[in-house]
């Protein structure tokens, strides 16, 4: 373990409340990890921003009258009050639409340029006549061509957590009818470049979780397709040169970890770009974007020669499911974290998802009945009386004053030796669950 480090969760999109689904997932096992490293004397950062770019942004800021500019800062503002009444420690909380990631965005894209890993295509993207717009991304949905599984978006398949290169049966998501193509020119970063340096990279970093790892290594052998980068619509990050297009939000977004990290040092008086490539790199996140931070996040920082360095953490856990039923926003089956927040103490909650949390990628279960209990028995009835007990006793007893002892007999002595090695129990479990590949 370095004696610095930096440490992410993924970003959030400034589109929607944050939820119990975000928090059990990625925001508090990062903020538990950020502690306890600086408990340990490490100098650790825990850095975040909202992810303020993309189409299903731009298109709720239409629908509400909003420019995307005052309907991002709207949800940057309201997720960082959330996350900071649920006790979450970000060291700094920015977003990607800042002028520092426009620029560093900017500046990766004209080096991987420069590095010859980036050429220009002319694609057929689809088109919906009765909206007049392109649609990329979420815009359409339909079968992924891997697994075959129906409704999922043409980005990101939900069921095998891979990115269709072309979705099957596509239909436009705002109105249901079959989209047409169109021709367009895009940009490609040459992702099948990177899949001997990604191989190699996975299979000796000792510190990613194996399980991951191993599929994510399929995919790799299975063989890459080079990635799309830019979108034809006007909310985004500009592409050097050919302004009137953007980048499409998942290659600027992971760079603001870096763009924020960097910014809050040097304001700080502290060189950023050293600190990050002298410090370990965490990127919390849950499995649904194990692609984009397995493959895409490290073949670009291998794109511009490792000016940054990789991450040597990726914590990738399971999804939150609610009285054992998936969560689901547009289902209402969600809580919002604001609301469960308005009647139960925080503790309560990062009490119960921490002691649910299996540290892997199995999913993890909310389930009332069970915070009941052990918020109840647990938290208030075992470590909550034996504090109160203590205090009312040495009210009572003592007048509130903790007198010196007497000698210590064998018991105290037992007693003592157990308190002392509590917390270095306590901290290699921690250090195992951090630094051991599951
Ligand atoms: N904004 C949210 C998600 O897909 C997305 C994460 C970006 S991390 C760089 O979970
Ligand atoms: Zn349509």
């Amino acid at each position: 373990m370095r004696k610095r480090a930096i440490i992410t969760s993924a970003l959030p999109y400034a589109n929607g409340e944050i939820h119990l689904g975000h928090v059990a997932s990625t925001y508090l096992p990062a903020d538990v990890t950020t502690r306890f490293l600086k408990m340990n004397d490490v100098e650790a950062y825990y850095i975040c921003a909202s992810d303020d770019f993309g189409t299903p942004i731009m298109i709720q800021s239409e629908k509400e009258k909003k420019t995307p500019q005052e309907y991002v800062a709207h949800w940057n503002k309201r997720d960082y009050d959330d996350f900071t009444a649920f006790d979450i420690g970000f060291d700094f909380f920015y977003r990607t639409s800042s002028q520092e990631n426009i620029e560093f965005v900017r500046y990766v894209f004209n080096n991987l340029v420069k590095n010859d890993h980036i050429y220009k295509s002319e694609i057929i993207q689809f088109y919906c006549k009765n909206d007049n717009k392109f649609l990329p991304d979420r815009y359409v949905t339909g079968t992924c061509p891997y697994c075959k599984a129906d409704d999922q978006y043409s980005d990101l398949c939900e069921k095998c957590g891979r990115v269709p290169e072309e979705i099957e049966n596509p239909k436009c998501a705002i109105c249901g009818a079959v989209p047409v193509k169109e021709k367009t020119i895009h940009y490609f970063f040459k992702l099948k470049n990177f899949g001997d340096a990604l191989y190699k990279w996975l299979d000796e970093n000792q510190n990613l979780q194996k399980d991951v790892k191993k599929y994510v290594q399929n995919w790799i052998t299975s063989g890459l397709v080079d990635w799309d980068i830019t979108r034809d619509i006007s909310w985004g990050v500009p592409v050097p040169g050919d302004e009137s297009k953007v980048f499409y939000g998942w290659f600027d977004n992971h760079l603001a970890y870096i763009s924020t990290a960097v910014k809050f040092l040097n304001d700080k008086g502290i060189d950023g770009k050293e600190f990050w490539n002298s410090a370990d790199i965490y990127h919390f996140i849950g499995k649904d974007i194990v692609y984009h931070h397995y493959l895409f996040l490290p073949a670009m920082r291998l794109g511009i020669d490792q000016e940054y360095k990789l991450p040597d953490f990726i914590p990738t856990r399971g999804h939150l499911t609610l009285q054992s039923k998936k969560i689901s926003k547009s289902r209402n089956w969600y809580i919002g974290l604001k609301e469960f927040l308005e009647f139960y103490p925080a503790d309560y909650l990062r009490f119960y998802l921490v002691s649910i949390n299996p540290y892997s990628q199995d999913d993890l279960n909310f389930d009332w009945d069970d915070f009941a209990v052990r918020i109840n028995s647990e938290l208030i009835g075992n470590l909550g009386n034996l504090v109160n007990r203590a205090l009312g006793f040495t009210k009572k007893t003592f007048d509130g004053i903790i007198p010196s002892p007497d000698d210590y007999d064998d018991k105290d002595r037992d007693a003592e030796a157990k308190i002392m090695s509590l917390a270095s129990e306590l901290s290699v479990l921690m250090s195992q669950t951090i630094l051991i590949a599951h």
